[in-house]
């Protein structure tokens, strides 16, 4: 019998910080898969999202989740239930901020950072998009501002000094044995990620309030051995904006599907027939059973 001299490290690594910074870029970036969707639209990502990098002696589970915001509806609301979870579970958390922001939008949120007892990393991200003097000077104000963490300066788009972040994290990690299967890489079913695609096309092909309004449930995902046959609802909030995701003899919501069949067939490395259809749930965002059905309650 061989005893193991070598030690397990996992844990929970939950990445918080304002919309739009670059949470999920980032995610991403550390995973290696496009697990989150990205859009230049703050609120893009909307659930608790894990990505999971193994390896022989370490497991790090990663969670993406929603940029913080003050909830002005119930979905939101969830959607900042997902951000306390990450706060409660995390081993190390990475409070992201991008260069130019000053405060998260939550004091409450802030506070708990500040006061965390254990490993803050805060990273200043989007650094390509300014000037060394710039940086330097940001480097000094989060120092200041978030006293109990390690600062990095990265750029999750271009994946500067990513890895070192990554071996920063694995320094940090605390002993224990994997969490999940060492083959698992989430914890979302495929179903999800073909929810998130559509959303994601969706977000940046409408305009205003109607991305907001939409949510995506896949019905059908049948696998055959040379193509992926899907079907999915687009739900929106009211009639008017049904027509607006139709569009005009059925343009726009074809731009939808053609460019969401293209990711989708790159993620599943299959052929895939997608079918997408509209229909109006009243008033979702703000139904108790609908956030339910939906997954952003229990
Ligand atoms: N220039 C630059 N842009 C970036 C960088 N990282 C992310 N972005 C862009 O910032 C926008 C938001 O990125 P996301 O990763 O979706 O941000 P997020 O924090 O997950 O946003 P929410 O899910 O809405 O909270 C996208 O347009 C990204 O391409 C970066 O390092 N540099
Ligand atoms: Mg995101």
């Amino acid at each position: 019998m061989y005893l193991c001299s070598m030690t397990h490290k996992a844990g929970f690594v939950n990445i918080i910080g304002n919309p739009n910074v670059g949470k999920s870029t980032l995610m991403n970036a550390l995973v290696g898969e496009k697990l989150s969707i990205i859009t230049s639209k703050a609120q893009t990502t909307r659930h608790r999202i894990l990505g999971i990098v193994n390896d022989d002696d370490y497991q790090i589970v990663f969670s993406d989740t929603p940029g913080i915001i003050k909830p002005a509806y119930e979905l939101q609301e969830s959607m900042m239930d997902f951000v306390k979870s990450a706060f409660e579970d995390a081993d190390v958390l990475i409070y992201m901020v991008e260069i130019g922001e000053k405060e998260l939008k939550n004091e409450d949120f802030f506070k708990k950072i500040i006061n965390s007892n254990i490993p803050v990393i805060l990273l200043l991200n989007k650094i390509d998009k300014s000037s060394q003097a710039e940086v330097e000077e940001k480097i000094q104000f989060w120092r200041k501002k978030v006293p109990n963490s390690f600062v990095y300066v990265i750029s999750a788009l271009e994946k500067f000094n990513v890895e070192t972040v990554f071996y920063k994290i694995i320094e940090l990690l605390p002993e224990a044995p994997p969490f999940y299967p060492k083959d698992q890489l989430t914890d979302k079913p495929e179903r999800f990620f073909v929810n998130e695609t559509i959303r994601e096309k969706i977000l940046q092909q409408y305009k205003k309030e109607i991305p907001y309004s939409v949510e995506v449930e896949t019905e059908d995902f049948v696998e055959e051995e040379n193509i992926i046959k899907i079907r999915s609802v687009i739900m929106v909030e009211r009639d008017t904006q049904k027509g607006i995701i139709i569009g005009h003899k059925g343009s726009a919501i074809k731009g939808v599907g053609t460019d969401a069949r293209k990711d989708l067939q790159n993620f599943f490395k299959k052929k895939v027939f997608l079918d997408l259809y509209v229909k109006v749930n009243k008033n979702w965002r703000s139904n108790d059973r609908q956030l339910k059905r939906f997954g952003y309650k229990d």
